[in-house]
């Protein structure tokens, strides 16, 4: 199912907002990837939503012990994207298609290899700095 460009820019606003809100819409450009994409992330899992040639959210925080999820979000068709940092390097993918990483404590600045203009980071509180914050 093909959402239009409206619904398509209407849902990339509420993720921004919502950050991966548990009342998206279900229906998607690229069907069930996706739909996952949207549900809340879990405890050890975060997800990175592809779409607009863009990575959203742009700066992920997380935990250290997070898997983070790169769901490619972009409607069939649209050349395919990477998620590219000094840690890791996905393959090319495709609408629909996802790439999982579990990035160490620090700040990782990442982009796409096609797209260097697509560019966005992940932030992981090493379990230390955690506990620290919770003094
Ligand atoms: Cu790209």
């Amino acid at each position: 199912m093909r959402a239009t460009a409206l619904s398509g820019a209407a849902l990339a606003a509420a993720l921004a907002l919502a950050c991966f809100s548990a009342h998206e819409p279900s229906t998607d450009v690229v069907g069930v990837s996706c739909t996952r994409a949207q549900q809340p992330p879990g405890p050890d899992t975060a997800f990175v939503v592809i779409r607009g040639f863009a990575f959203q959210p742009a700066a992920l925080s997380v935990a250290e012990g997070t898997t983070v999820v790169w769901v490619n979000c972009e409607v069939e068709g649209t050349p395919g994207h990477t998620t590219t940092s000094n840690s890791w390097d996905s393959p090319t993918l495709a609408p629909g298609e996802s790439f999982a990483f579990e990035p160490g404590a620090g700040t990782h600045a990442y982009h796409c290899r096609p797209h260097p203009f697509m560019q966005a980071t992940v932030t992981v509180a090493s379990a230390q700095s955690l506990a620290n914050a919770r003094r």
